[in-house]
């Protein structure tokens, strides 16, 4: 058996290189980006793509003159084993192509398996351990709070928040039950009972059976004014009707994500709104990939800021980094359980580096 090393490029350049020397039978063991030269010059030289290749024999070797008289067995196992080769030779040459699976550091990959777990964008969690990687020499010894250090400043320039904005009409769309309306209700009874302000409630939401009645027993319960309506026109007689308060509360039907046709719906009764605050309400359970299909959909609705519910319900909060990744909206609210109006808190970047990074109960 034959072993060699190629010191490539990329991996279609090996796989170019192995196939034409080799032929198809090589078999490759491992693959790692190294340095091209040795010790400090070597630091400064480009990573390389190292790959150790094994084949029986090579491929103008005499022994291909002769075929083989074989069994069906034998024919069978040979078909297994190509199989077998082609398989592994596809996982490596995709772990080495693809950037999430490049090798790093094991003080770092422990933090990389930590912010997978947290359901981090699985981008963004090679983007942060890659950028840390990089800057450090391989001499270096890395220990864990210093990584959890380094982690925090990373996590602090990628969370956004803003100061609360204070628009005088504040919207809330988003998915179905994701907590639009408690929210609202909490904000509301908080602009009113706490700052004294003049506060009116709008609902445009009587496609849900109740959507109404829960608004109005917050409006009752809180002594605010309600106006319910149907179409995007009565939406702005509404505005207009509150035009005398500090605070217009606008609430909103959840949409499902994955139909447009909504979304467009609710776009209509946005567009008749002077400027606004448009939160968009998303659940801190959350999984990247419902996330990410929720930015993209939710898009049209020009949302500018973000407000994570449920942080009681999950012990995974990438939802907060992620949010602010694929959307770039600040985070302004988070809030904490179903108690009206005191589960809530303005977003910290602090705190949610803290929980990301495991550090909060
Ligand atoms: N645990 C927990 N539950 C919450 C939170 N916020 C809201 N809820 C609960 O989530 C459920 C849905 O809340 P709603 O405010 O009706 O959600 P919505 O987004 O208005 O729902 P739709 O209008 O039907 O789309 C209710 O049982 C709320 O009490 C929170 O921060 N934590
Ligand atoms: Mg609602």
């Amino acid at each position: 058996m034959l072993i060699k090393k190629y010191y490539v490029q990329d991996m279609k350049e090996g796989m170019h290189r192995i196939r034409e020397e080799l032929g198809p039978e090589a078999v490759i063991l491992q693959s790692r980006k190294v340095r091209a030269g040795r010790g400090l010059f070597g630091f400064f030289q480009p990573r390389r793509l190292e790959i150790t290749v094994a084949v029986d024999r090579v491929k103008n070797g005499n022994s291909r003159k002769e075929a083989p008289v074989r069994s069906d067995f034998e024919v069978k196992v040979q078909e297994m084993l190509g199989e077998l080769r082609s398989n592994i030779n596809q996982l490596v040459s995709r772990q080495a192509v693809l950037p999430g699976a490049e090798k790093i550091r094991p003080e770092l990959e422990r933090w990389r398996l930590h912010l997978e777990k947290q359901d981090v964008y699985p981008p963004l969690v090679e983007e942060l351990v890659q950028e840390i990687a990089g800057k450090l020499q391989e001499e270096v010894q890395l220990s864990d709070e210093i990584a959890a250090l380094i982690l925090r400043k990373k996590l602090r320039k990628r969370l956004k928040t803003a100061p609360e904005k204070g628009a005088q009409i504040q919207v809330f769309v988003g998915p179905t039950g994701v907590g639009k309306t408690t929210t609202l209700a909490k904000l509301a009874a908080r602009y009113a009972l706490y700052q004294g302000e003049r506060v009116g409630i709008i609902t445009v939401d009587h496609y849900r059976i109740g959507a109404v009645e829960q608004m109005r027993t917050y409006s009752d319960i809180t002594g605010l004014p309600l106006e319910v309506v149907i179409t995007p026109k009565e939406l702005r007689t509404a505005v207009e009707k509150f035009s005398g308060c500090q605070r217009i509360l606008i609430d909103t039907a959840g949409r499902s994500t994955l139909n447009p046709a909504h979304i467009q719906e609710l776009a209509g009764y946005i567009q008749k709104l002077p400027s606004c605050e448009i939160f968009l309400v998303m659940s801190a359970t959350t999984k990247w990939q419902d996330l990410q299909l929720i930015s993209e959909n939710f898009k049209s609705l020009a949302f500018n800021r973000l407000i994570f519910t449920k942080l009681d319900e999950t012990n995974s909060y990438g939802a907060l980094l992620n949010g602010t990744f694929l959307t770039n909206m600040p985070v302004i609210y988070l809030t904490t359980g179903q108690s009206v109006p005191d589960d809530i808190c303005l977003a910290d970047v602090e705190m949610m580096s803290s929980l990301i990074l495991g550090e909060e109960d």
